[in-house]
This record gives C-alpha cells, structure tokens and sequence, in this order.
C-alpha cells in the first residue's frame, strides 16, 4: 500500500516512523510520504489560508495549493483511482470495518486540514481524480486533521498482511467480532490482594473459552450497549444464549434485545 499525507505540519507525522508502522515502512510493506502543503503555493509568503466568504471567525484553507498538492500525489500512481480521506469531524465515523476496507486499497491520501478547513469546492473538484471520504474519529473536535491521521494510519497499517507478526492476535481483539474485548491478566496469580480469576488458572480451555465470551458479553453490555443492540444473534451458541439472558438481553428477530427492566448489573 502506498499513503500520502498532505499538511502544513508535517513533523506532526514523525510518530509513524516508529515502533509497528515505523518497521512496516523499513520493510516495504507499507509506502509512508507526507508532503509539506506549503511547497505547493506559489507566492512569497506561502500563504495556504484566507478569510471565509459570508464572513464569521477563523480563516479558510485556499483552494489552489490544495488542487496542486493532491494532483502531485494521484499522478504518483497513474491507472489507479485512490481514496481521499478528509479527516473532519464532519465525517462518516470511522470505525474496524472502515479500516479493514481502507486496508484493501493500493493508494490513501489523507488530507490534514487545520483552521475552519478546506474550501469545499476542493472537495467537489477533487471527486474527478479520487474517491473521496470525508472521515470523523468521534463526536468531539480535533485542531487538525494530523492527530487523526495517526489514529487511522495505525488502524489501517497493522491490517496490512505481515504488519502484524502474528495474525491470530488481529482475531481476538476488540471489534473484531462485533464485541469488546475479554480482560487479560499475566503474573503473579495474586497481586495486592487482587487475585487472578481462577478459571484461567484450571487447564480447562473448553471453560476458559466460555468465560472469556461471557466476559465480552458482559463488558460490551456496560461499558457499549450500542454494539449489543447491533450484535447479529446469528452466530451464538446455546452457551452464549444463556450468558446473555443472564445479562438480561433476549434474542428478537436475529438481534439482542435489553429486557425490560433487565439488569446488566450482575
Ligand atoms: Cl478526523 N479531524 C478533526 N479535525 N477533528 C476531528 C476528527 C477528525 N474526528 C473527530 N474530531
């Protein structure tokens, strides 16, 4: 996969050549540029921003060195048409699935807008040349889009096959299935008075399972009930059944359903 990152901060992105994604890069799995807007203006200043039209506070990101910028980064891979993201909390959440997708891609350009952001006719303009998704982390407000980026270069990165030196820990994880992760402990067995729960410490991996499972359950319905009432039932066991209707969720028409006046408590 190769990924273009286009910002007036380009040293925000140094993170990625660090630990995980940092490796993936020295070993050619993944082609990491980021590029300096600024080097696509052309007057003396360098200037990427102007104030809005229709008036109001903050400054606007100007058209043109945005047009140029990301001309020079689609030209780089010639017979493909890559994805623009447009990190804005104005965006479709991103989100696993998002990432698995976006992982299947030969080209990503993030386009890190900061002020009030991007003149929207670069968005318009810029549906010729790319595939164009403005993307949100979460319902708060970020000063730019380079934090983001971080976020879901990581995301998308460590999908990317040999990334991960061991797949099978991309399977158990949260999101995965839907689902929050179960808690992990490792020694000692007692620690301050906290003790390991003793399942894990049986051998009997048929029952490490089981509990593992409920405490996915039991966690996605504290802390993420949203991801619950979404949880396609198709796929559970009798086993699972149980756990959820001790939770106090039923199956309705293939989904989990909170009963009324259940209680997730226990
Ligand atoms: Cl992706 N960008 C910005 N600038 N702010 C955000 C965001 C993204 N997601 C949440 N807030």
């Amino acid at each position: 996969m190769r990924i273009d990152v286009v910002s007036i901060f380009p040293e925000y992105l140094a993170p990625l050549e660090l630990s995980l994604i940092g490796k993936a890069r020295q070993d050619g799995l993944l082609e990491l540029n980021v590029h300096d807007l600024r080097t696509f203006t052309t007057d003396k200043h360098r200037t990427v921003d102007d104030t809005p039209y229709g008036g109001g506070a903050g400054m606007v990101m100007k058209a043109e060195p945005w047009a140029q910028a990301l001309e020079s980064v689609a030209a780089a891979r010639e017979g493909s048409r890559p994805v623009l993201i447009v990190p804005s909390p104005a965006g479709e959440k991103f989100n696993q699935a998002l990432a698995y997708e976006l992982a299947e891609e030969e080209q990503l350009v993030f386009a890190c807008g900061r002020y009030e952001g991007i003149d929207e006719r670069v968005i318009d303009w810029a549906q010729e040349h790319f595939t164009v998704r403005p993307v949100s982390l979460g319902d708060y407000v970020l000063n730019g889009g380079e934090v983001a980026v971080l976020a879901m270069v990581e995301a998308i990165g460590r999908l990317l096959p040999g990334v991960v030196g061991n797949p099978e820990s991309l399977v158990e994880e949260s999101h995965s299935d839907g689902l929050l992760e179960y808690p992990v402990y490792t020694k000692p067995s007692a620690w301050r008075e906290h003790d390991v729960p003793p399942i894990l410490l049986s051998g009997n991996h048929g029952k490490i399972a089981q509990w593992r499972r409920h405490e996915q359950f039991r966690r996605t319905a504290e802390r993420r009930p949203d991801l619950m009432e979404g949880f396609d039932a198709g796929v559970l066991s009798r086993a699972d059944r149980q756990a959820l209707a001790d939770l106090g969720y039923d199956v309705v028409d293939g989904r989990l359903k909170a009963r009324p006046g259940g209680d997730i408590e226990n």
